[in-house]
């Protein structure tokens, strides 16, 4: 079991030996804790490296720098999806065992200078530097983070993510419309020549991207089950958009989704509009609301514009698909097989969605863990659903009998 022993420290105001006395001070003050203290599990932390590897459509795979959650251990790309509640007081633990300095920049979010994570004005954290960003999370949107060092070439390897702001309330904003799920999607790019080979990349305009993205994905990835975004009839889902692509996204919008721009920057627009096709540029964000016609299948088309000449470099799909109308009917939904969903959830979870045969869900026992192996459920569902209205947020495994266990996380 961990303890608190690796409290970050803000490396602006604390040199190295303060940080060693300090961490020792803890060490000794954690191991007078009680018991029931020293248990408690560390908020979740951030960390980065410049040693991951990522896979593209074709199967081959590229050098990647990034984030990833400590609890997982190893960073993807893009970073992990921080999701606050409006008014949340936010403290962003990070901790760099990478040989290079990094920072996270909260992209869009009003915070303090020093809570910025642009190097400049605020902080580096260096090898094995730890350190904390602290903001209030004051306004509902959707905002992005990313590295601030040598930005250009710390974010083509990667180092990037989304920020969700939530209202309880399920509205996109205070007296904005309520709507069923949010569906993040974030789009950029690479060049894999860079990426094999980040100290050769100089000049940076000479980068030229030839991987095209959408929450990392592309092509056929975009098609699995769990990047494609379902839609039970009557949902609506608030996509939301942000880019760190190079140049322009351009997103063309079926009327079968009835799409309405809302947000635009982590702000609410003076007067929604309907969108047919919608321009996203380098940091940009936008919220749209989709209420898809029922059993709609189509996709959202994104076009990824060249960045010096005018002309369509790429262009990816935003998949969708249609849920039946409830959980009860998803036993014949084979094509979910194996699939719990939602993911992440937030009040409920049905972790075998893909029951074979024609009796709908699994009928044996259920047990969920958490990423510490604690048992969080044991039993058999109530249709198909387990209750997580009321557990803290986090990564969960559900195992249901022989079946491969699924992860899924909570987010309220
Ligand atoms: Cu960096």
């Amino acid at each position: 079991m961990k303890t608190m022993l690796h409290t970050p420290v803000r490396m602006s105001r604390l040199r190295k030996g303060w940080s060693s006395l300090c961490l020792l001070t803890l060490s000794v003050l954690a191991a007078c804790l009680p018991s029931g203290l020293r248990g408690q599990a560390l908020p979740p932390q951030l960390f980065s490296e410049m040693d991951g590897i990522h896979f593209l459509d074709d199967g081959s795979s590229v050098p990647i720098w990034g984030y990833g959650w400590v609890t997982d251990g190893y960073i993807t790309l893009p970073g992990p999806l921080l999701t606050y509640n409006e008014g949340q007081s936010v403290d962003l633990y990070f901790t760099n065992p990478s040989p290079e300095s990094h920072t996270i920049h909260l992209h869009g979010l009003d915070v303090d200078q020093a809570n910025d994570g642009v190097p400049a004005t605020s902080f580096l954290v260096p090898l094995n530097g730890e350190a904390v960003y602290s903001f209030v999370a004051d306004q509902a949107g959707t905002f992005l983070y990313h590295c601030h060092v040598t930005t250009t070439l710390h974010l083509t390897m990667g180092m990037y993510g989304m920020i969700l702001v939530k209202r309880p309330d399920q509205t996109l904003f205070e007296g904005g419309p309520s709507y069923t799920d949010d569906v993040p999607l974030l789009f950029s790019d690479l060049e894999v020549a860079t990426n094999l080979d980040p100290v050769g990349s100089f000049p940076f305009h000479d980068i030229r991207p030839d991987v095209f993205m959408i929450n990392g994905k592309q092509g056929s990835q975009l098609e699995a089950e769990d990047q494609r975004v379902w839609a039970a009839p009557g949902d609506t889902l608030a996509l939301r958009l942000g880019s760190m692509a190079y140049s322009r996204v351009r997103c063309h919008f079926p009327p079968e989704l009835h799409a309405v721009c809302h947000m635009s920057d982590g702000r609410a627009l003076p007067e929604p509009f309907a969108v047919d096709s919608l321009d996203i540029f380098p940091g940009e964000r936008f919220t749209v609301l989709v209420a898809p016609e029922e059993g709609f299948e189509g996709s959202v088309s994104c076009d990824y514009w060249n960045m010096i000449d005018p002309g369509i470099e790429d262009t990816q799909e935003i998949h969708f698909g249609a849920l039946p109308s409830s959980v009860d009917d998803l036993g014949d939904f084979d094509t979910m097989l194996g699939v719990g969903y939602p993911n992440p959830a937030n009040s409920w979870y049905a972790p075998a969605v893909g029951a074979a045969g024609p009796d709908s869900g699994f009928q044996g026992e259920v047990v969920v863990t958490d990423l510490q192996g604690r048992e969080c459920f044991r039993g058999r569902l109530e249709q198909g659903r387990l209750d997580v209205s009321d557990w803290p947020e986090g990564t969960y495994v559900a195992r249901c009998g022989n079946r491969a266990p699924t992860r899924f996380m909570v987010f309220h």
